[in-house]
C-alpha cells in the first residue's frame, strides 16, 4: 500500500484537501495512507524558527537545514543513504512532473513530499536528504504545498482501487499523448448551441471516428509538441523517473 508524508509549514492545508472527492474516498477505504506533519515540529527554538537570511545576500528568506533533514529523517525512517522511501522536493528547479511520473511513484510503497516556502531551501538538505526534485510546470508558485497537491492527485488515481473503474486513468489523455476531445450532457439545445449531431445518431462507428478526429485536430492545434514528443525531448527514452 502507498504512504504519503507531507512536510509543510502549513498542515492545515491538506486537511479539507485530504477528505474531499475521490482521494477522500481513497483514503476512508484504506487504499492509501496520507499525513502532513508541521515543519516546526522539528524545531528547537522558542520561536520555532524555520527560515533565516542568504548567505550571498539578495531579497527574502531562504529554510534553514535542521528542521527540514530532522523532519525528512524522522518521517523517512532514514538516517543513512538506505532507501525505504522516495524523497521528493517540489521546485521549480525539478524535473518535470507528468502523469507516466505519477505512474511510477503510485508503485512505491512510501512517497514523502518536501514543501518549502520563502525564496527555497538551503543546497544542502538537497544533498543530504532529497532524492529527485520534481516541478509541475514553468511557473511560481508561493511554496510547494499547492504542487504537492496537485502530485498527491494525479498519483493516487493510479493507486489501484481509487477510481471506481481501473481503465480511466489509463484511457484519460496524456497515455495516449492525446487532447481529450470536446463533450457533451444535457441539455441537447443550451442557448442556442447544440450537441454535434453524431453524439446522438447512436452510430458507435461514426462516433468513435468523430472522437479520435477532434482529439487529433485539438492536439495538433494546441499541443503539437505531444504529437513530436520524442523528437522534443531529443530523444529521451521514456519510462525513467
Ligand atoms: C517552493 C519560490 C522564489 C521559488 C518556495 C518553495 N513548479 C513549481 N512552481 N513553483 C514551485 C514549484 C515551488 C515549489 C516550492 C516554491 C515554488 N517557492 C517559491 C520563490 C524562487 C523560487
Amino acid at each position: 500500500m502507498l504512504r504519503i508524508d507531507v512536510i509543510t509549514i502549513f498542515p492545515e492545508l491538506f486537511e479539507p484537501f485530504r477528505k474531499l472527492g475521490v482521494l477522500g474516498g481513497a483514503v476512508e477505504k484504506g487504499l492509501l495512507e496520507l499525513e502532513a506533519h508541521d515543519l516546526r515540529r522539528f524545531t528547537q527554538d522558542k520561536h520555532r524558527t524555520v527560515d533565516d537570511i542568504p548567505y550571498g545576500g539578495g531579497p527574502g528568506m531562504v529554510m534553514k537545514p535542521e528542521p527540514l533533514v530532522e523532519a525528512i529523517e524522522a518521517i523517512a525512517g532514514r538516517k543513512g543513504p538506505e532507501r525505504n522511501a522516495r524523497v521528493v522536493l517540489l521546485s521549480p528547479q525539478g524535473t518535470p512532473f507528468s502523469q507516466e511520473v505519477a505512474e511510477n511513484w503510485a508503485r512505491d510503497e512510501h512517497l514523502v513530499l518536501v514543501c518549502g516556502r520563502y525564496e527555497g531551501i538551503d543546497q544542502r538538505v538537497i544533498e543530504l536528504a532529497v532524492d529527485q526534485e520534481t516541478s509541475i510546470g514553468d511557473y511560481v508558485v508561493s511554496g510547494g504545498e499547492v504542487p504537492a497537491m496537485a502530485v498527491i492527485e494525479a498519483v493516487s488515481r493510479f493507486v489501484p482501487g481509487v477510481l471506481g473503474n481501473p481503465e480511466s486513468a489509463r484511457t484519460e489523455s496524456f497515455q495516449e499523448r492525446m487532447l481529450e476531445g470536446p463533450q457533451y450532457t444535457r441539455p441537447v439545445d443550451y442557448r442556442g448551441q447544440i450537441v454535434p449531431p453524431v453524439l446522438r445518431s447512436g452510430d458507435h462507428g461514426r462516433i468513435a471516428d468523430w472522437r479520435k478526429k477532434q482529439a487529433r485536430n485539438r492536439t495538433q492545434e494546441r499541443r503539437p509538441d505531444l504529437i513530436n514528443r520524442d523528437e522534443a525531448q531529443q530523444r529521451k527514452p521514456r519510462g525513467e523517473d
